[in-house]
């Protein structure tokens, strides 16, 4: 039995024990046989249309179940078209395990040709790049998973050179090791947390996705209401807590974030649960003190901290309220209400009566989704906008990547998200990151995936466009080549239709959710000028 184990079904067996029923690639010679391998028994391998996509399709189904994504990619050009997906899932701290083939051993060394040394490519965007070998390939493996999964999570790159693959390896191969953020341990450093949280007035709590992956929605719910603490999250934990809660405080860094700014920095004490600092888009350059509670010391130093509180965010959060003792909430449910309406006209401001505004497209989006909807936005201004506006009651149904931020992640992760679990799907893109992953659109037609993709048509690079403006300058290569998006959708095997009002969209959502196994492409020609007065 034991003789008849190669890298190959190794590899398989190791994603099959840490529950990966799908690897999202594109196939080369390298990589034939351990497909091959993992044609018998799994995991499945869905093609993309290219190893970009791939990558954010993994990364896209991490985000949605919590477990590791996993790409495949064959040599050369294949790892380096791989890159930006693995760069984006360890700047969004997304576990994920990504693996290329290589040449034969024995040409690795001098060859040329499709040649390029992975382990340096993929060292500076991940957490690990090592190389899959038959003499240690059961200890890489268990190395691979776990560091891809520890805290803070990421990516971790895998060369296995063509022969590799098919070579015997000897032992049983062992079991994985437990993969997650520790359930209960916490350590602290600084002034005793709970004096300093009572001794606070005016707190606010900033969580972020290290909450999401310590489940510490109950916790954070709990405490913000007992406290009386207003709650600003990330846009990576968005619905960490339900976004109808009393002291649900906003988004940071998403449209109308002036407003957000303005309440932590009025604040006397800011708590972060599991936020991570590759989230800001604006420099930090509040003097508020900092409480930072997350799975990870603060290492980064974006934000001073004289107290931390390291180790489970729910077991932190838990032990802040058991500590709270009876003390009067420092917040009203009226004072932040009054926050979230200033909030609104903050996102709602530049609105055009009678045009197709940015906020309505989401708004409109949102009321049609049933309950438990996955969202997934592309990047641009349109994120921005979908990042506030968009309401969200649970966590990972809302994926954003605001690590690495790359534009093409936003359809490619609703196909992975979609490919992984039941349920509505919608993704929300900007015509420019669209056009970059449209026919992956096939990939959804293929797999039957019932995606909702609304494109924020205003054909332009807006975001960018927007910066231009604002320095004075002239529109250089940022408007995006005007398409037929219902005909190419159409052309993917998708329906396609294209809408310039509200009623419009209305129309084009009332059926789009109902036993839909064919994606649906809607493009929403917008008028840009909210974006504009919120720039
Ligand atoms: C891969 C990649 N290239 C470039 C950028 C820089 N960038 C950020 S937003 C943006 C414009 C996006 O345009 P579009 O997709 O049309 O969205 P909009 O801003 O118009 O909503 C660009 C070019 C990026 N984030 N990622
Ligand atoms: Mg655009």
């Amino acid at each position: 039995m034991d003789s008849e184990r190669t890298v190959a079904t190794a590899l398989a067996g190791y994603l099959r024990q840490a529950g990966v029923t799908q690897v999202f690639g594109y196939p080369g010679e390298s990589v034939v046989s351990f497909m091959e391998a993992a044609r018998d028994g799994g995991p499945a391998i869905i093609a993309a249309v290219r190893e970009a996509s791939a990558a954010f399709m993994a990364e896209g189904a991490a985000m949605r179940t919590g477990q590791i994504g996993t790409c495949l990619s064959t040599l050369g050009p294949g790892s380096t078209a791989l890159l930006n997906g693995v760069a984006g899932a360890n700047l969004d701290r997304v576990p994920m395990l990504a693996v290329s083939g290589q040449v034969e051993s024995s040409r690795e060394q001098y060859w040329t040709h499709q040649l390029v040394d992975q382990g340096r490519l993929f060292a500076p965007v991940t957490k690990l790049a090592a190389r899959l070998e038959p003499g240690s390939a059961d200890t890489v493996l268990r190395k691979a998973l776990r560091t891809a999964t520890a805290e803070r999570p990421g990516a971790v790159h895998l060369t296995v050179t063509t022969d590799t693959f098919g070579m015997t390896i000897q032992g049983d191969g062992g079991t994985v090791p437990p993969l997650g953020p520790a359930i209960r341990s916490l350590d602290f450093y600084g002034e005793e947390p709970p004096r300093q949280l009572r001794d606070a007035r005016r707190p606010v709590l900033l969580a972020g996705a290290g909450a999401v992956r310590c489940g510490a929605e109950v916790a954070l719910a709990e405490l913000a209401a007992v406290a009386g603490i207003p709650v600003v999250v990330g846009a990576m934990a968005k619905g960490v807590l339900s976004e109808d809660h009393p002291y649900f405080a906003g988004v940071l860094d998403m449209a109308g974030h002036r407003v957000i700014w303005d309440l932590l920095a009025a604040s006397d004490l800011i708590v972060t649960a599991g936020f991570d600092a590759v989230e800001l888009i604006t420099p930090w350059r509040l003097s508020v003190p900092v409480l930072h509670v997350d799975t990870t010391p603060n290492t980064d130093q974006v934000y001073p901290a004289a107290t931390e509180v390291v180790g489970n965010v729910a077991a932190a959060l838990s032990w802040l309220l058991a500590s709270w003792e009876g003390a009067a909430p420092r917040w009203s449910e009226a004072e932040v209400a009054a926050h979230r309406a200033a909030l609104r006209e903050g996102w709602q401001a530049g609105y055009a009566a009678g045009r197709l505004n940015p906020s309505e497209v989401v708004t409109t989006v949102r009321s049609a989704s049933p309950a438990g909807t996955v969202m997934t936005t592309d990047v641009g201004s349109h994120k921005i906008m979908a990042g506030q506006a968009w309401t969200s009651y649970a966590p990972r149904e809302t994926l954003i990547t605001n690590g690495l931020s790359a534009m093409g992640f936003g359809l490619p992760a609703a196909i992975g998200a979609a490919a992984s679990g039941p349920g509505p799907v919608v993704c929300l893109a900007g015509d420019g990151g669209f056009a970059m992953t449209a026919t992956e659109l096939a990939v959804a037609a293929r797999l039957g995936l019932g995606l909702v993709v609304v494109v924020f048509s205003d054909g332009s690079l807006n975001r960018i466009e927007l910066h231009q403006a604002a320095m004075g300058l002239p529109l250089t290569a940022t408007a995006v080549d005007r398409v037929d998006i219902p005909v190419l959708a159409e052309s993917l095997g998708c329906d396609g239709v294209r809408v310039e009002n509200v009623s419009g969209l209305e129309k084009a959502l009332s059926s789009a959710f109902s036993g839909r196994v064919r994606p649906l492409v809607i493009e929403a020609r917008i008028d840009t000028a909210q974006y504009a007065a919120q720039y």
